[in-house]
């Protein structure tokens, strides 16, 4: 894995640089999602294509902008799924945004992912890599990232985030984010994953929520890219993961590359809150 971590290195110091002056306006073209691609989105998905090239265990890359699997070799093992640029539409308001990777072996599903890994580009360029437990990385003057400390989940937080539009929040969903703010959560929300998610490892705990809407059953959050890597951070640091109706996004079944799913990433208190409240009949 060290050879894929020393890739992602090279990817997050080429793309922290485009981020500080390249032009943020949009291209022509959608990704699969139906996104407008953004100049970065794809200057970034170019720069991670452009390193796994080089990186002979690599065999296949998924990426948000790719509409299909793309074969780099036969002979390696290794499927990296990736959001090259997470919350990307938050450039222009200069708000952190990261890049989130899958590492899996020999095929897509959430027993064959061997590593997550991802890159936040805030007011300092970290990386937080997770094959048995989370480790945080931060560059330091020298240009070089050392490891910060283990990142480890408490039993219960104090940070609410939320997703998608209100008005098409379930009832359940209502009720959920408003038990928490009775108990004196806080609203936590930027609009890019990576930084919330980040955010609520950092301090300890808390929830993240893209939850089915009534216009998107199958909430937005992707999951080879977006959900699964990070439940797998999430579950390693000590928490807890759902999709909101079965258990553990761990157990997710994958049919498409490009496939969604709702999600909830938290600590084991506010994911047990969110099974009873889900599961009470409404
Ligand atoms: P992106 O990968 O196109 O940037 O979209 C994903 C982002 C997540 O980072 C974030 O949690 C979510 O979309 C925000 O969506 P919303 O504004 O609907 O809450
Ligand atoms: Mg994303």
């Amino acid at each position: 894995m060290q050879e894929i971590v020393k890739s992602i290195q090279n990817i997050a110091l080429q793309i922290a640089e485009e981020l500080k002056y390249a032009d943020f306006g949009y291209t022509d073209h959608h990704n699969s999602t139906g996104d407008t691609q953004l100049k970065l989105d794809v200057k970034s998905d170019a720069i991670i294509e452009a390193e796994f090239r080089k990186n002979p265990l690599v065999r296949a890359l998924i990426s948000e902008e790719k509409d299909e699997i793309l074969t780099l070799r036969e002979d390696a093992r290794l499927i990296v799924a990736y959001d090259p640029l997470d919350g990307s539409s938050l450039v222009d308001v200069n708000f952190a945004v990261g890049s989130i990777f899958g590492i899996y072996e020999d095929e897509i599903s959430p027993t064959n992912l061997k590593a997550a890994i991802y890159c936040i580009y805030g007011p300092r360029l970290e990386m937080v890599v997770c094959e048995d437990a989370p480790k945080l990385y931060r560059l330091n003057r020298e240009g070089k990232f050392s490891f910060v400390k283990d990142l480890r989940l408490q039993q219960k937080g104090k940070l609410n985030a939320t997703g998608a539009t209100q008005k098409g929040w379930s009832e359940p969903h209502r009720k959920l984010v408003r038990a928490l703010f009775d108990e004196g959560y806080r609203l936590r929300y930027s609009g890019a994953m990576v930084s919330d998610l980040h955010q609520i490892l950092l301090k300890g705990g808390g929830l993240f929520s893209y939850p089915a809407t009534s216009d998107h059953p199958q909430g937005k959050l992707r999951v080879t890219f977006e959900v699964l890597p990070f439940a797998f951070i999430f579950e390693r640091a000590g928490g807890a993961t759902s999709d909101g109706a079965n258990g553990s996004l761990l157990q997710l079944k994958i049919e498409k590359i490009h496939q969604s799913s709702p999600c909830f990433f938290g600590s084991k208190y506010e994911i047990a809150k969110m099974h009873e409240i889900y599961g009470e009949k409404n």
